[in-house]
C-alpha cells in the first residue's frame, strides 16, 4: 500500500481504536490517592467469590474485588479510623448511564459489615455480559437488587 495512504488510514483509525478502549474505573472524591484503573488493573487485584441471588431469584457465583479493598488502595478512611464523625461518610457509585446509589462507608468496612460488597467482573466464571459489565456492584443478601449498579464508571467518596 502507498505509504501516504497507510499513514492517513492509520490517522483515521486511531480515534476509533481509542474509543474502543473500555473506560477505566475512576475512584475519586475524599480519598488520599485517586485511582484510575483499567480493566486489567482491576483484574489484577485480589478477588473473592460471593454467591448472590439475582432479580429473577437465580443464585450466581460472582467474582470481584471487595469495595473495602478498593477504598483501602485509594486511602479512604477505614479500619480503626472509621468511627465517630467519619461514620457519616458515603460512597456514591455511578454507572455509565448516570444511575447512582449510595453506601455508607461502614456498610463496606469489614470491621462493621458482615458481608463483603464487591465490584464484580465475572459471573459463574465468565466475564459479565456487555449490558452489566465490565463491572457490576453485587450486594449479597440484599433483598432488592436496586444497588447492583451495572456498568460501573465511578466510585466517589463523599464527606
Ligand atoms: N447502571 C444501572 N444499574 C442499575 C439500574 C440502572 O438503571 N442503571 N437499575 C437498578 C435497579 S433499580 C434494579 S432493580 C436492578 C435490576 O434492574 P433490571 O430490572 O433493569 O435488571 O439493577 C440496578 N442497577
Ligand atoms: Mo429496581
Amino acid at each position: 500500500m502507498h505509504k501516504m495512504l497507510r499513514i492517513s488510514l492509520l490517522a483515521l483509525l486511531l480515534p476509533a481504536l481509542a474509543a474502543a478502549q473500555p473506560a477505566p474505573l475512576q475512584v475519586t472524591g475524599a480519598v488520599a490517592q485517586p485511582l484510575n484503573w483499567s480493566a486489567a488493573e482491576v483484574a489484577g487485584q485480589p478477588h473473592i467469590t460471593v454467591k448472590a441471588r439475582d432479580k429473577a431469584g437465580k443464585t450466581h457465583r460472582y467474582s470481584g474485588v471487595p469495595l473495602s479493598a478498593i477504598l483501602a488502595a485509594a486511602g479512604a478512611v477505614a479500619g480503626g479510623k472509621l468511627h465517630g464523625p467519619a461514620l457519616r461518610k458515603t460512597l456514591r457509585v455511578t454507572g455509565h448511564d448516570g444511575y447512582e446509589v449510595a453506601f455508607a462507608l461502614a456498610e463496606l468496612d469489614p470491621a462493621f459489615a458482615p458481608r463483603p460488597i464487591i465490584l464484580a467482573d465475572s459471573r459463574d466464571g465468565k466475564p459479565l455480559p456487555d449490558g452489566d459489565g465490565p463491572w457490576q456492584i453485587i450486594v449479597p443478601g440484599e433483598r432488592k437488587p436496586g444497588r447492583w449498579v451495572r456498568r460501573v464508571a465511578t466510585l466517589r467518596v463523599l464527606e
